[in-house]
């Protein structure tokens, strides 16, 4: 076979897969807006990020640019991160840009002023992995609800002081260490030694799963951050934490 094309014959296709850029075309959608945001959080570009989100809310919906924009960006960092071509500092600045796209959203979604109920959350204590945390959060207000949000790396004893003091419809967690999440179970463990039993629902990552999140009492496993605001809803409602349980996680 003879080679008719010598235009890309010394190209290293290992740096060209392992570039940002092409991520940003991997992931490419129909929508130039959302393309927009959705490089910006790649690339960690915070000075454009609000001009990107506040043109893409010209056209969508923020819970549209939430999802498409902002998580699809954020989850291809996820994948960089995983295969070692983003290193701390480039996921760290993706995930800034991140959180000021979402408090735009947050605060173009304003929030019902007739409150639907309440809810405590946070990310486990030794944990900083707060971005899904944050979502919840947006997602719940935007739903109706009152959000405390206790921040991250939060001590056991806080937690179990906010349902304490609150009294919330619903508690949310969320931990990506394999080291924190065994904090899920502590907490749980002190509820019930007061006779509390809010339901606990958990997101994340590592080993924050299906099995773990059920093997606990008052344990809800919630694969995706839209799923707070219907448990919320249910736990609201009068549902306990076994009833939710059985409806999301079978
Ligand atoms: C971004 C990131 C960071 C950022 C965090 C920024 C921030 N503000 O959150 C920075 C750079 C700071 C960071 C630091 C570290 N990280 Co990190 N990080 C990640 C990364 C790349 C993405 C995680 C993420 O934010 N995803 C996007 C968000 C939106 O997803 P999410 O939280 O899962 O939320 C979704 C769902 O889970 C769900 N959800 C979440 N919570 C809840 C709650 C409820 C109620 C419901 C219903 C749903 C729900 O909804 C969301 C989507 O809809 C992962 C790799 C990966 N593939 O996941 C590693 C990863 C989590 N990090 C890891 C590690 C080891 C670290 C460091 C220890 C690194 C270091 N050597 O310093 C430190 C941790 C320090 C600490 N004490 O926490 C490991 C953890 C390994 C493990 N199993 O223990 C991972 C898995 C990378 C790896 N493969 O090694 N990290």
């Amino acid at each position: 076979m003879t080679v008719k094309d010598y235009s890309r014959i010394f190209v290293r296709y290992d740096l060209v897969t392992e570039s940002p850029y092409y991520s940003i075309k991997r992931v490419a959608g129909e929508n130039t807006a959302i393309q927009k945001v959705l490089e910006s959080v790649i690339l960690g570009d915070t000075e454009n990020i609000e001009e990107v989100v506040n043109a893409a809310l010209r056209e969508l919906d923020p819970v549209e640019v939430i999802y498409h924009g902002l998580l699809k960006g954020m989850n291809e960092v996820s994948r960089l991160w995983d295969e070692g071509i983003y290193y701390l500092p480039q996921t760290l600045l993706a995930s800034d840009t991140m959180l000021v796209g979402l408090q735009i959203c947050e605060n173009k979604l304003g929030c019902p002023v007739r409150k639907r109920g309440l809810v405590v959350t946070h990310t486990a204590e030794g944990d900083i992995h707060d971005l899904g945390q944050k979502i919840v959060n947006v997602l719940l207000r935007a739903s109706g609800f009152e959000v405390i949000d206790l921040g991250k790396d939060v001590p056991v004893d806080r937690v179990v002081q906010a349902v304490r003091e609150h009294k919330p419809d619903l508690l949310c967690g969320t931990a990506h260490l394999t080291t924190t999440m065994g904090v899920f179970k502590q907490i749980s463990d002190a509820l019930q030694r007061e006779g509390i039993s809010v339901p606990f629902a958990c997101g994340g990552g590592g080993g924050v799963n299906l099995s773990f999140i059920t093997s606990f009492a008052l344990g809800i496993y919630g694969k995706d951050a839209s799923l707070a605001p219907k448990m919320a809803k249910d736990a609201h409602s009068g549902m306990s934490w076994e009833a939710i349980r059985k409806k999301y996680n079978g």
